[in-house]
């Protein structure tokens, strides 16, 4: 996984975002008509955003979407490394350059990249094509199946068109940022920061860097007026450690990043630089607390999703700026980025302005067939994936590997241990967790992990309109975790549809006055027990879902409406969160 991109004296990233060509593939003939040369299109399409929303023919187009762009490059980057890196492109994606056939990946909310250095027609303009398949697959991660009517009637969401496994639109498309990255021909590959506090006031960095070749010459490592310096001969990496005075740790009221200056020269030249953001924190578990730099913390927030009208899943800074504005609004101090990896730009915002973040992989809705080796083996690369490129987000304060699966059956028990396994060995630094549905009696892979998430909808879908049997079965349920596990439990959904604008007293489902209600009262009991370390509200706004008889076009759990505007509840929560610490 490459470093996320810079600019700098010896960095560049030149960006692909705007328009670029879009052909439809309903036939998946496109190889076979030579679209990987030239594609046939006359009409453009804004990247980054999903496809679905920008033409009315593409709301239900789950097949595969070609986009073409020419490029020129300068000269001056002759002597470089040039990388097409892509944000996220849902769901598999070949990018070819000039023709040729440079790469492709598989899933959706991660980037890749791709070195097309050889293939640079250094006179011309250069031709980027990228094919994208929406075709969601019961092996896709996430599951669906669009052409198999009667496997989703077995594993899936009854009867909701597009037929996915889970409650989001499968919006597809290059959702993320391109980009063509510059690089010097020997540079930073990776680098990988673990944090400690020592005491009151020192800190600790050790850190590991990786260049992408072999080199000989000087490497430095710097934060503030710590230095270390390597002389390398023919090596590819460096572990080294620098203990900071006077340090200003990482927190949610004081999230200070440190530069950390890594720079590579040979023969007294610089010929690489990479400025990484350092929080120094530290995060454990210690018997039932979470603790934040040794003080406990409740995670107060919300889940949410990358969501919004015309641009679907599509990256736009103003939609992280809001959404977190909003959060802070609440008085939340934490989310979990259900139910995939968010974008670089979402966690590099969430650094620097000290949110704490649940990070979760896509694997929502697993169902039996998912238990063999063949899901177990992409789910890993999957996890290597979102950790390799989030490891250094101190925002990122644990892992959640999976939401609402069946955990209910004996070959869950392995399949999620090794999910748990290969998580931890990547990332010791880390609390690991899976989000557990419906119930945790019988639930055989809650064991494996650090602390225990349920997803609750009592007084929802249970007990609809009995808001007092709703939370007293909350509450045996909690104690129940607990009295199962012995660990620290954490509700990360619990909440109710209210429609804006519908209002009924007494209160009744889908009105502002029921959802209001719900979330309070849950709240203040999930909060009253000694080992909760947080609760979610499920969840920040509203948001587009598949077709369902359940759905009201979107699903309407939000506090805030789909354009951002308060509902009832998020003034009511907002009232309570407002009593509690940070
Ligand atoms: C859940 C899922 C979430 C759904 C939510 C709901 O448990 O984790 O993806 O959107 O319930 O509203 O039903």
């Amino acid at each position: 996984m490459m470093l996320y991109p810079q600019t700098n004296q010896l960095r560049n990233e030149i960006s692909l975002d705007g328009f670029w060509k879009f052909a439809k593939d309903e036939r998946n003939e496109g190889d076979s008509k030579g679209w990987q040369h030239s594609i046939p299109s006359d009409r453009e399409i804004a990247v980054p955003a999903s496809w679905n929303e920008q033409y009315q023919d593409l709301v239900h187009f789950f097949h595969t979407g070609w986009y073409e762009k020419e490029v020129i490059i300068p000269h001056i980057y002759k002597n470089h490394q040039i990388i097409v890196r892509v944000g996220a492109a849902n769901y598999y994606s070949r990018v070819w350059f000039n023709g040729n056939l440079v790469g492709e990946h598989e899933g959706g909310h991660l980037p890749f990249s791709i070195d097309i250095t050889e293939f640079i027609d250094w006179d011309g303009p250069n031709k980027i094509i990228i094919s994208v398949d929406v075709r969601i697959k019961p092996d896709s991660l996430p599951a669906g199946e669009v052409e198999n009517e009667h496997i989703i009637q077995k594993n899936g969401f009854k009867g909701q068109f597009p037929r996915n496994y889970y409650d989001f639109f499968p919006y597809g498309g290059i959702s993320r940022p391109v980009s063509l990255v510059v690089l010097p021909k020997t540079h930073i590959e990776d680098v990988t920061v673990v944090t400690d506090i020592i005491n009151n006031s020192t800190g600790q960095v050790d850190f590991n860097l990786t260049l992408n070749q072999p080199f000989t010459g000087l490497v430095s490592v710097m934060i503030e007026k710590e230095v270390e310096e390597f002389s390398l001969s023919n090596q590819t990496s460096v572990n080294g450690r620098l203990t900071i005075k006077d340090a200003k740790f990482w927190s949610m009221d004081h999230p200070h990043l440190y530069p950390l200056t890594i720079g590579l020269s040979e023969e007294g030249e610089k010929i690489d630089q990479y400025v990484l953001k350092v929080g120094i924190r530290t995060i454990a578990i210690d018997g039932d607390q979470l603790l934040l730099n040794g003080e406990p913390i409740f995670l107060r927030g919300v889940g949410l999703h990358e969501d919004f009208a015309v641009l679907g899943k599509g990256m736009h800074p103003a939609i992280i700026v809001k959404d977190m504005n909003l959060l802070n609004w609440l008085g939340g101090n934490s989310l979990r980025t259900s139910h995939y990896p968010y974008s670089d730009e979402f966690l590099n915002y969430a650094d620097k302005n000290g949110i704490l973040v649940i990070g979760e992989t896509p694997f929502v809705g697993f169902v039996e067939s998912h238990y063999n080796s063949t899901i177990e083996e992409k789910a890993h690369r999957v996890i290597s994936e979102m950790i390799l490129r989030d490891k250094n987000h101190p925002s990122i304060i644990a892992w959640s590997l999976a939401n609402e699966g069946n955990t209910f059956v004996p070959q869950a028990d392995g399949f999620y241990k090794s999910l748990y396994d290969h998580a931890k060995s990547l990332d010791q630094g880390r609390p690991i967790t899976i989000v557990n549905c419906l119930d945790v009696e019988g639930d055989v892979a809650l064991k494996h992990f650090d602390f225990v998430c349920i997803n609750r909808y009592y007084g929802w879908y249970t007990q609809p309109g009995l808001l007092d049997e709703a939370c007293e079965i909350l509450n045996n349920q909690l104690d129940l975790c607990h009295e199962l596990f012995g660990k620290p439990v954490m509700v990360t959904e619990f909440g109710a549809d209210a429609v804006a604008g519908m209002h009924m007293d007494p209160p009744e489902l889908f009105s502002e006055e029921y959802q209001a209600e719900m979330i309070t009262r849950q709240y203040e009991i999930i909060r009253s027990k000694a080992y909760t370390i947080g609760a979610h509200i499920w969840v920040l706004s509203d948001f587009k879902t598949s077709q369902n008889a359940k759905r009201v076009i979107l699903n309407r759990k939000g506090l805030f409406t789909r354009e951002r505007q308060p509902k009832l509840a998020a003034h009511e929560i907002k009232k309570v969160w407002s009593r509690e610490e940070k």
